[in-house]
């Protein structure tokens, strides 16, 4: 931990209460190419910190976000047909519950390849994209999608007001974790939000981090971790109300998602949130205070179940270069001995090696093709999918492994 604590991202308390270390990590995100294998890679410690002034779950370090998403990002949303789907639904049910049409602006932030906005677009109603990563804005521009290549926050805000836009809707999916100035980017949603506007903002939820253990997805690039008490702590000072939330309890672990809007409309789920949340306990330290305590035990068993089988002369490759695989890797320290190379179907990916334990990273072909007895899936939250995917390799008498909540066999 370091000696000094930050203040908390949200609400500027110094009263940060640190609860897990991670130890140093590489960028979870910050593949490594073939010739750069023997160089030293740059590592960040990896500590997470509770605020008790406003509930927000969050890391210490602030590594630069241009490092973070414009040098090392090669992650692309379009490669899960589950995620596609559900960006879908989102995309026609708001087309279909705010009536949106030709004279409607849907604004995303973190737009990625353009696979959400892509569905507005079909359906004629205009959008602009926003994502700093150079290559998803480029692939999503060459898509007909109109993408500006930058980061959000009030600046970028202003400028489009200034051109005479307004938002009708403003979707912000596994972004609002991402942004170190936390309070900038909101207050940049509520300047550009029109004044009968939706904002739509998911992410992953603490709670269910917590309770499945989901200790890998935090990495660098996630500088926070949220519950809707924090939400609506953080929007309510941007004069912002969170009116409704839904939950996917399949997406990425268990995802939420906020309605938030400059109107005051407040329904009973937040209410329901916002009370079981209070009574579970996610507003107190001592929720969060035995978490390393599970992530050592995790740690454990997954090293002695993958020691084990090696001794029994097992082989074992690992399904999916996803930033929580990279997390896992290193933080629990499964280097090239142990798991031998990585696949994953996003091709920007194949190639390169992962960071710090730097397997190999290949087409999903080589399961079939080097047949390794067990593969341990890294890609957890799209254990369906992806073992729809892979009928063959267990037909063949392969296996998954899943780190998380607790290390077993499928
Ligand atoms: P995936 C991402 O995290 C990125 P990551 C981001 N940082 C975030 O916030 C969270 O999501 C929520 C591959 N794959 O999505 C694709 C296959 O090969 O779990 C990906 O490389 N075959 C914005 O990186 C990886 O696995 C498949 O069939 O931890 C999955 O990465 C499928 C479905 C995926 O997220």
């Amino acid at each position: 931990m370091p000696d000094t604590l930050p203040s908390c991202r949200s609400c500027g308390s110094e009263g940060l209460k640190p609860f897990l270390s991670l130890g140093k990590t590489p960028l979870a995100d910050a593949l490594v190419k073939p010739e750069a294998v023997d160089e030293p890679e740059e590592r960040f410690p990896l500590d997470v910190a509770f605020c008790p002034d406003c509930a927000l779950v969050q890391i210490l370090e602030e590594v630069p976000a241009q490092k973070l998403f414009v040098d090392n990002y090669l992650y692309f949303s379009s490669f899960s047909d589950h995620l596609l789907r559900h960006a879908r639904e989102h995309a026609l049910g708001l087309i279909a519950s705010r009536g949106l049409g030709r004279d409607s602006l849907v604004v995303e932030l973190a737009s990625n390849d353009g696979y959400l906005l892509r569905n507005f677009v079909e359906a004629g109603v205009p959008v602009l994209g926003i994502d700093p990563a150079p290559d998803q804005a480029r692939v999503a521009n060459e898509n007909g999608i109109p993408t500006l290549q930058e980061f959000f926050g009030t600046g970028l805000a202003e400028r489009l007001v200034a051109e005479g836009k307004r938002a009708d809707v403003i979707i912000a999916n596994n972004v609002m974790a991402h942004v170190p100035a936390l309070n900038d980017f909101v207050a940049g949603m509520a300047r550009l939000i029109a004044d009968d506007g939706l904002i739509t903002v998911e992410n992953p939820y603490v709670r269910d981090l917590v309770r499945h253990r989901e200790f890998d997805t935090i990495y660098h690039e996630h500088f926070c971790y949220y519950s809707c008490t924090s939400v609506d702590n953080l929007v309510r000072r941007h004069g912002l109300y969170l009116n409704h939330v839904e939950y996917f309890p399949d997406l990425h672990g268990g995802t939420l998602r906020w309605h938030i809007a400059p109107r005051e409309d407040v329904s009973d789920t937040v209410k329901a949130y916002l009370a079981a949340e209070a009574e579970e306990g996610l507003t107190s330290f001592e929720y969060y205070a035995d978490f390393g305590t599970a992530v050592e035990q995790i740690t454990s068993s997954l090293l002695d179940l993958l020691r084990s089988l090696r001794a029994e002369g097992r082989t074992i490759a690992a399904y999916g270069a996803a930033a929580k695989g990279a997390t896992l890797v290193n933080s629990v320290g499964i280097g090239r001995d142990l798991v031998e190379f990585v696949v994953d179907r996003n091709v920007h990916k194949q190639g390169l090696h992962m960071p710090g334990t730097h397997q190999p990273i290949l087409d999903p072909s080589a399961l079939l093709e080097r047949k390794p007895d067990y593969v341990l899936l890294l890609a957890w939250n799209f254990a369906d999918e992806i073992r729809q995917q892979q009928a063959a390799y267990e037909q063949a008498g392969g296996r998954f492994i899943v780190p998380v909540p607790q290390p077993r066999v499928l």
